[in-house]
């Protein structure tokens, strides 16, 4: 069963209940808190805090590149990636995650910073900024950043065009579009007029939208532990390419970025070309396997 962990405004979370949708699972949901401490996540994740995680039995994915890519593997290929365009839909993800989520976090936090409690900017502020970041930096830079993320969203909406959007045809591509679409409409008060001028990123947005999110059956983050606790890692062993890494070593992964993420330690399991996966032993989870993805994260050895 695919257990997602998860907060509902968490837009990165929506993409996967997105694809959930497009792929019609059912699933279970157990809610985290936004902030940390996240007592009842971390013995799953090895210490990785970010949100959403993706737990079956006792295999856990971080990340949503990597989380696409197991729910691929576990039967929804042909709904999430039709067409072979698994890798190019990807692509496309990682390049909305990486050029345009952080400057539609930058204009989405900037625009919040005298309304969302303090805790939760300043948590923010170390996750996506970096250490040195600051309130006024950050507001001298909004204009710019506003110009950036519409330059993003121009490109974005181009490549699109001449596409005729059509319920059947949607891949995780469109949900990736989709998300960052439904995070500036919902959090920005300047959102849906921005987006007015992309009408076709408007139009995948409501036909990945109207898909719906599966069907989530509420679970709490306890009886989660203890369906960890009551699994052995079903996922595969072993180094599947040239690398200096062997099976057993103790090994650190964190994500190449400047943030606060801490480093996740274990005993190297699993590394292809995609994913490197450790071994993490908790006393309220057993032994589990935890996975990420290789590119955007540094393996290094402990
Ligand atoms: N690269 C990650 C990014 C995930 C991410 O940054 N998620 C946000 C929430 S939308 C987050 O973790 N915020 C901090 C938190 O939830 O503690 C992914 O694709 O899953």
């Amino acid at each position: 069963m695919l257990i997602l962990h998860h907060y509902w405004p968490s837009p990165f979370a929506h993409k996967i209940r997105m694809a959930f949708g497009l792929a019609n699972l059912d699933w279970l949901s157990v809610e985290i808190p936004r902030v940390p401490p996240k007592p009842l996540l971390t013995p799953l994740t090895a210490g990785y805090r970010r949100t959403p995680v993706l737990q079956i039995g006792a295999d856990v994915y971080c990340d949503t590149q990597n989380i696409a890519r197991a729910l691929g593997e576990q039967g929804a290929q042909q709904t999430l990636f039709p067409d072979l365009s698994g890798t190019q839909a990807l692509v496309l993800s990682d390049w909305i995650d990486q050029q345009l989520f952080p400057l539609a976090a930058r204009v989405v936090i900037t625009s919040a910073l005298d309304t969302a409690p303090p805790e939760f900017v300043k948590d923010r502020g170390d996750l996506y900024f970096g250490s040195d970041w600051s309130v006024e930096q950050l507001k001298a830079d909004f204009g710019g950043v506003v110009m950036q993320l519409n330059a993003g969203l121009y490109t974005l909406n181009a490549s699109f065009a001449g596409r005729d959007v059509k319920s059947s045809d949607l891949s995780y591509a469109d949900v990736a579009v989709a998300f960052l679409c439904w995070f500036l409409r919902g959090r920005w008060e300047r959102g849906s007029e921005v987006l007015s001028a992309y009408p076709k990123l408007c139009e995948i947005e409501s036909a990945v939208c109207a898909l719906g999110h599966g069907s989530d059956t509420a679970l709490d983050a306890e009886a989660a532990l203890q369906i960890a606790h009551d699994a052995e890692p079903e996922s595969a062993i072993g180094v599947l390419v040239p690398s200096e890494f062997t099976v057993g070593q103790q090994i650190t992964i964190q994500p190449f970025i400047a943030s606060s993420d801490p480093a996740v330690q274990g005993t190297l399991r699993f590394l292809d070309q995609t994913r490197v996966s450790i071994d993490h032993v908790h006393p309220m989870v057993g032994r589990i396997a935890v996975h990420f993805p290789v590119l955007g994260y540094q393996i290094r050895p402990l």
